[in-house]
């Protein structure tokens, strides 16, 4: 069943830097649900980002729960380097892991919910025998690596399917949403499903507007896709 309740997903890559500190805490303050770490090694994806050293300090600071977005190869190799706490979410590509069941296998055992993600080109199928062992997962709907790209629009018919597949097998997996997440689409995004959403440069961290008008304007927009859910 599709829960009316949408979450926001913060994307700390897509933060202000040299102000960290105060925007953590208009986060918090605003209800925002999730910090989204990206975690990207060069490999898998063309970029470098943040590693745990930056990450633990940052998270021991804030009462926020952790989304981990692991854009990594081989992503075993770096699970035990982060503290992970009991609500927080650690998500690995579909595309990334040579043993994909035995790596979400190994997330459970950390005492993580358990996420895989997948790539705009990956088709759902790919989920078929593993999806009952996940908690969540995670639709790109941009190509890993970068922020500031614009959305791939046939990933919103992806949305619509794997909410239709979750539902079919009567299971209670979240859907979230990651890329170019804005005011212009997340109505449709939540509309087809979603239940959480990242926020990077082009709905949260935005340069337009501060970061209390952007939180408000997503959670208007939240409303009128909760709305248009099967109407
Ligand atoms: C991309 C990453 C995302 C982005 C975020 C950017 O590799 O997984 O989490 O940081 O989606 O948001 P925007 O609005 O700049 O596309
Ligand atoms: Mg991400």
């Amino acid at each position: 069943m599709v829960e009316n309740k949408v979450e926001i997903s913060a994307s700390i890559m897509c933060i202000n830097w040299l102000n960290v500190g105060a925007d953590l805490e208009v986060l918090e303050k605003h209800g925002i649900d999730y910090l989204h770490w990206d975690i990207i090694d060069g490999t898998f994806a063309s970029d470098f980002t943040m590693g745990s050293s930056i990450i633990n300090k940052i998270k021991s600071k804030s009462k926020m729960r952790s989304d981990y977005h692991l854009m990594v190869v081989e992503p075993s190799r770096v699970f035990q380097t982060f503290d992970i706490s009991k609500d927080d979410v650690l998500t690995i590509h579909q595309e990334a892991s040579r043993n994909l069941h035995r790596d979400l296998v190994s997330i459970r055992r950390l005492g993580a919910r358990v996420g895989v993600a997948i790539s705009p080109g990956t088709p759902l199928e790919t989920l078929e025998y593993i999806i009952e062992d996940v908690d969540q997962v995670l639709i790109m709907t941009v190509d890993p690596g970068f922020m500031g790209q614009k959305l791939i629009p046939q990933t919103l018919r992806k949305i619509e399917k794997l909410r239709q597949m979750i539902s079919d097998l009567k299971l209670n997996v979240k859907i979230e949403v990651d890329g170019n997440v804005n005011i212009g689409n997340v109505r449709e995004m939540v509309a087809a499903g979603a239940d959480i959403l990242v926020g990077g440069s082009s709905g949260l961290f935005r340069s337009d507007v501060s970061l209390e008008s952007a939180i408000q304007f997503l959670r208007e927009d939240i409303s009128r896709g909760i709305e248009k859910r099967g109407a």
